[in-house]
């Protein structure tokens, strides 16, 4: 098959620069350069090509990010425009520009009314290491300076900088020379696997309660804020329990501790909600963005306050020491704001919510609700995850899961299927663009690479 606009070098030569050049994330790098990258070359829709043509159907986003799909014309000219009239200014030096203050206005119209002010940075770890810096001095304007420790989860993911991987809970990650003081973590609500004898509701209520204990243990005077994803992605898209986040929600106000929420996979429609604490119905004071808020076209995120946290920065603050050439570009702003008119607009978002989400949910309980590796399957909107299993009245996992999983992954992107495996669980996440025979597709390659994950472990 020709793939058009492919570039005009081999694979193999690729590669081999590819290895000459390139550490790259997560992997290790001897393996990978012995097996060589794909090389991909092009997206249209949810589809993209690598350089020997082959077409694969993308159920992940690229990383949980084209929430509108590869080669929108749109964003193509929102970018074009902007680099012809403004190309770079900045927000130093007592300067503005319109391509932010529009994409402020619009973010803010489709966020909940308590939300006022946005701080743009490059990526969610950046915004993530705002945070940190603006729920310190937050606490500092107050009078309050010794409320500095964060709360986060172990397996939580915020992001691959030295305080974004500090607050997330890797703790491989921490070993890579990661940890920071004054930031602690309580366990992640994964009730498949360490729910034991509890409900799911008894787990959730005895999860969010370790957060009461650590704020006791550390004194509720030392603690600035507890950070969480509203469903963890990269630690495996696992869903807390329902009881799980009213708890959390009624910790935090008791104790006078932040509640902040990591949005940068949640955010931007992947729930059929535009933000996913909307979903579980919670407040958060601040909302990390990134990924959907420029459905990757660009770099972009941000941290959004609540209008309580903004007023005493602004109305108390004084100077606000922090600053990034690129926040606020005008470049990604012009990108982001063309990203989430199209999303409202075009009504992608409550799509997702009304109809293609419910539709992709009902379909995977429909092909996975019986399937001998499959014991949970967990989600909402154009989000979802299969747990193997290999007993599933006991919820008893493979000793291998991870490998299981990783096959399983592998025979996906034979099968022409990109998806992702962590831990035991093959997770899906599409653009909020697909459609229902796309969404058919997603399924049925899903089923076919399970199917063939069985059949070699003798299941089926
Ligand atoms: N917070 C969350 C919740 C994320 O998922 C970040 C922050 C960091 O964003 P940046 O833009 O700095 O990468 C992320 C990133 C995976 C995977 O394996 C997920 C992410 C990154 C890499 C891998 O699912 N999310």
């Amino acid at each position: 098959m020709t793939v058009p606009n492919t570039p005009n070098r081999q694979t193999q030569d690729y590669q081999a620069l590819d290895a000459a050049h390139h550490i790259h994330a997560f992997v290790d790098q001897k393996e990978l350069n012995a097996e060589g990258p794909r090389v991909m070359v092009r997206g249209e829709g949810l589809y993209l090509w690598d350089n020997d043509g082959n077409r694969y159907l993308d159920g992940m986003s690229g990383l949980w990010c084209t929430n509108l799909g590869y080669g929108r014309k749109d964003l193509v000219a929102a970018a074009s425009k902007q680099m012809e009239q403004l190309s770079y200014y900045n927000m130093f030096f007592h300067t503005t520009h319109p391509a932010v203050v529009e994409l402020s206005e619009t973010l803010f119209s489709l966020l909940p009314a308590h939300y006022s002010h946005a701080i743009y940075t490059n990526s969610g770890s950046e915004a993530n290491e705002v945070l940190i810096r603006t729920v310190r001095r937050y606490w500092q304007i107050l009078g309050k300076p010794q409320k500095k420790v964060m709360i986060g989860r172990w397996n939580g993911y915020h992001g691959s900088t030295l305080a974004s991987t500090a607050l997330g809970g890797m703790k491989f990650m921490h070993e890579m020379g990661g940890m920071l003081p004054d930031i602690e973590h309580i366990d992640e609500p994964y009730w498949y696997a360490n729910g034991g004898e509890l409900t799911p509701a008894e787990f959730g209520r005895r999860c969010a309660l370790q957060l009461e204990e650590k704020i006791l243990e550390l004194g509720a005077d030392n603690v600035a804020g507890f950070i969480a994803e509203p469903f963890q992605g990269a630690g495996g898209m696992i869903f807390p329990p329902e009881s799980y986040w009213p708890e959390i929600q009624r910790i935090c106000r008791q104790y006078d501790v932040l509640l902040c929420a990591d949005e940068v996979i949640g955010g931007f429609g992947r729930t059929g909600e535009w933000f996913a604490h909307e979903h579980f119905g919670f407040q958060p004071d601040t909302l990390s963005i990134a990924k959907g808020l420029t459905s990757g076209y660009i770099p972009m995120g941000g941290l959004v306050l609540s209008k309580r946290i903004a007023d005493v920065l602004v109305e108390q603050g004084g100077v606000f020491a922090h600053g990034l050439t690129y926040s606020g570009h005008p470049v990604a702003a012009a990108v982001a704001l063309a990203n989430i008119k199209a999303l409202r607009d075009e009504g992608i978002v409550s799509q997702v919510k009304a109809e293609t989400g419910p539709y992709l949910q009902e379909c995977l309980r429909e092909v996975f609700g019986n399937h001998p590796l499959v014991g949970d399957i967990q989600g909402t909107g154009l989000v979802a995850a299969l747990q193997f299993a290999e007993d599933k009245s006991s919820r008893k996992r493979f000793a291998n899961e991870s490998d299981i999983a990783w096959r399983c992954r592998t025979i996906g992107f034979e099968e022409g299927l990109i998806i992702r495996s962590t831990q035991g669980r093959m997770i899906m996440a599409p653009a909020l663009v697909a459609g229902r025979t796309q969404l058919d597709e997603l399924v049925e390659k899903t089923k076919r690479a399970v199917d063939r994950t069985a059949m070699e472990l003798g299941l089926l």
